[in-house]
């Protein structure tokens, strides 16, 4: 049986806990990006997806679509707290934004790489599986011969969108932090050229355990503590049955990725807030830290009625008045999704964009 009332995935906003924290008290130990990339080590199909990656890209260049691509990063990243993985710690999101802005660029001709957490959401596939109200074998009929009626007009609809744009999508997924970085390093290196968009929709955790403090085994509890103590590992419960994690904090891959992995490439991130009175003020922020194109605001409990767009003026001097703050809303009128508004308003800054470089 499936109950449609219990929603387990959507954080209660109400009875979330409040915490108030000042920004500057979590300062993050500068760690070299290319010391993280040393000491954690890289998946073993890394090169399965790279040669994978080549092969989509030569087979789908062609005259019309201009050699564009975007890489669209999707969905939550997660830190494992030991190696053989028990626990982890998750970030949120369910993928909507990645899946639905990753259709947007399909049907506006771009090649599209979607660079996912394994088992979110995924385009045109998003309609139906991850419904809260229809389990999959729901959409047959009795007997499961035929598509129950109920469901045809739009199996049928995104069927035909899936099928006239499958081969233009890459789908490549992770799970954890770490997957999550190599694959961004790797795939930067195959799209550095100024046809190439990177679409940062991700939610990728700002802290982990490095690899040296992993422990290899599920954490024990109190009872066997000394077990846990003999292995000197960082994450042990305590005398009190605590468990101390002690994460350190995820290097700024964005800065090398605009700066040495895709500088010639366009760099659309997002920015996530739960506080709207900060939101513009930490997009500007981090658009003049790592000095990219394009940051998207967005607040988790409005996230898909209004975004705002923040970006340079072409001929800033890097002063407050050369930032350009743009908001993008769907009213409850408006049928479309908010990536329908996003992706062309995006595209746009794309194109204007590349008549600027050499
Ligand atoms: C976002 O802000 C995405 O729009 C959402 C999408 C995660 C809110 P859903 O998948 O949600 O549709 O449920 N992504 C970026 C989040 C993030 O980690 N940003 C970093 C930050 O805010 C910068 S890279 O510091």
């Amino acid at each position: 049986m499936h109950n449609p009332n219990i929603h387990t995935s959507i954080i209660d906003l109400e009875h979330a806990i409040s915490h108030t924290s000042d920004d500057n008290t979590i300062t993050a130990n500068y760690i070299d990006e290319e010391f993280y990339f040393q000491s954690n080590p890289k998946p073993s199909y890394l090169n399965q997806l790279i040669d994978t990656t080549k092969k989509f890209l030569s087979a789908t260049e062609n005259e019309n679509n201009k050699k564009r691509v975007v890489l669209v990063t999707s969905g939550g990243t997660t830190v494992p707290l030991e190696n053989n993985t028990v626990r982890f710690i998750d970030n949120f999101s369910a993928g909507t934004r990645g899946a639905s802005s990753a259709e947007q660029f399909l049907f506006q001709g771009y090649r599209v790489i979607f660079l996912h957490r394994e088992f979110s959401l995924t385009p045109f596939n998003r309609f139906f599986t991850h419904s809260t109200e229809t389990t999959f074998l729901d959409y047959f009929t009795q007997g499961g011969t035929s598509i129950n009626p109920q469901f045809q007009k739009k199996i049928i609809e995104q069927k035909k969108l899936y099928d006239t744009y499958k081969d233009n999508l890459l789908m490549l997924p992770f799970t954890t932090v770490n997957q999550y970085l190599w694959s961004l390093k790797a795939l930067a290196t195959l799209l550095n050229n100024k046809f190439c968009l990177f679409y940062l929709a991700a939610a990728v955790s700002d802290f982990y355990v490095p690899f040296n403090r992993l422990p290899k085994h599920k954490i024990q509890s109190q009872v066997e503590n000394n077990y846990n103590n003999s292995l000197n590992n960082n994450s042990a419960t305590n005398n009190d049955g605590k468990l101390i994690l002690d994460l350190d904090p995820v290097p700024k891959f964005l800065r090398r990725l605009v700066e040495s992995w895709a500088s010639q490439a366009m760099i659309v991130s997002f920015k996530l807030e739960t506080d709207s009175s900060i939101l513009i003020k930490k997009a500007v922020q981090a658009l003049k830290k790592y000095n990219h194109q394009l940051v998207i605001g967005n607040m988790l409990q409005t996230r898909n009625k209004e975004v705002v767009f923040v970006s340079e003026n072409s001929n800033s001097n890097n002063n407050d008045n050369d930032i350009n703050v743009e908001w993008i809303r769907i009213n409850d009128s408006n049928k479309e999704v908010i990536e329908a508004l996003i992706i062309p308003a995006v595209i746009e800054h794309h194109t204007q964009w590349i008549a600027l470089q050499n």
